[in-house]
């Protein structure tokens, strides 16, 4: 088949519902888009375990601190389900390693904000965990079968971590003034930061309309934005607290809520390397890199020593 009547083919399955697997033929721009994509997932989800590290020692209880502990596990588990998913797309993990220590990769911007109080582990789980959920439901359906296979458990943890956060903002606003202000005012920081999660706008986002066409993505960025601020904002007015946008409101015509504009100069800000945290984050990966460079040697002499002497035993 010539590239023509193989694109033809490919558009096919997707268009067909049928996955496409690591050793199917694939347009080089498919492939590109799915490391591109799939890494900065895997990265944002090992970044992502630094901001609530951080709060880890300073659970208020022994239930919290477990539940805590085992949210960041996982999160460490989503990355190298990613990472391997990146894999079967023919990049070695080291390759893509080096790409966010270099800073030449990116991670959602969300991770580049600080974590100053206890109610920020639980806004995060509620509207980061939130956020990630709504995006990733449907990359379940996503056309690349190793990257839809991962999802579906990945989104399963998600689901945990989006009840844990949710209870302890409810905890915090059932509680004291003094926590119901600690609950509002992590709402507050986090809110326009979670609606920033989905992408900029999508007049202006260069890759939607391709990764909708390849069933990458399912629906666009603007569209799960809208679904995150209709299924989130009842959860704010059941806490008792308040969203902090002056032009959110229910549309009764439309059938969703109507939703000021992100400031997207701070996005832009952000991904580009200047958030609050960006610099803190990329230091601390390099750090635990380098630090972990003797454990990665250390496996690596063991499987050569291993293959070396099986391969005695079969030459006896
Ligand atoms: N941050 O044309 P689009 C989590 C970039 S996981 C940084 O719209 P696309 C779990 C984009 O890469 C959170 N950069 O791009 C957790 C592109 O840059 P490039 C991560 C962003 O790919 C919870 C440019 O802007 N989730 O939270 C962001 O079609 C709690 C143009 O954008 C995923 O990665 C951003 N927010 O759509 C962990 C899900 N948005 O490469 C710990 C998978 C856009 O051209 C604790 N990814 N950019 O230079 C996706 O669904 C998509 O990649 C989007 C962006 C929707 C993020």
């Amino acid at each position: 088949m010539n590239t023509t009547e193989l694109e033809r083919d490919f558009q096919n399955k997707i268009d067909n519902e049928i996955r496409i697997e690591p050793k199917d033929w694939m347009p080089d721009n498919y492939r590109q888009t799915l490391i591109r994509q799939i890494s900065q997932h895997a990265h944002s989800e090992i970044v992502g375990m630094l901001p609530e590290g951080n709060w880890i020692t300073r659970a208020p209880s022994l239930r919290r601190k477990v539940a805590l502990l085992a949210k960041v596990q996982d999160e460490a588990g989503h990355g190298l389900y990613l990472y391997s998913a990146t894999e079967t797309l023919g990049i070695e993990r080291d390759e893509t390693i080096e790409d966010l220590n270099s800073g030449k990769a990116k991670y959602s911007s969300i991770f580049n904000y600080p974590t100053l109080t206890w109610a920020d582990i639980g806004a995060i789980g509620w509207l980061v965990d939130g956020a990630a959920i709504m995006n990733q439901v449907p990359l379940c359906r996503c056309s690349y079968g190793p990257y839809a296979r991962a999802m579906v458990r990945v989104c399963k943890e998600e689901s945990f971590h989006q009840r844990q956060g949710y209870e302890i903002m409810l905890t915090l606003c059932r509680g004291s003034e003094a926590q119901k202000n600690m609950a509002q005012d992590a709402l507050n920081r986090w809110w326009w930061p979670a609606l920033m999660m989905f992408g900029p706008s999508d007049s202006d986002s260069p890759h939607t309309a391709q990764s909708m066409k390849w069933k990458i993505k399912r629906f666009t960025n603007d569209e799960l934005r809208q679904k995150f601020v209709d299924i989130t904002s009842p959860q704010a007015d059941f806490l008792g607290i308040s969203i902090p946008d002056d032009n959110l409101k229910w549309n009764e015509d439309e059938g969703h809520y109507d939703f000021g504009e992100p400031a997207w100069e701070e996005f832009y800000d952000v991904i580009r390397g200047n958030g609050p945290c960006n610099a803190e984050r990329l230091n601390a990966r390099k750090k635990a890199y380098n630090e972990g460079s003797w454990v990665r040697e250390a496996a690596l002499a063991y499987a050569k020593k291993k293959s070396n002497s099986e391969n005695l035993v079969q030459v006896a």
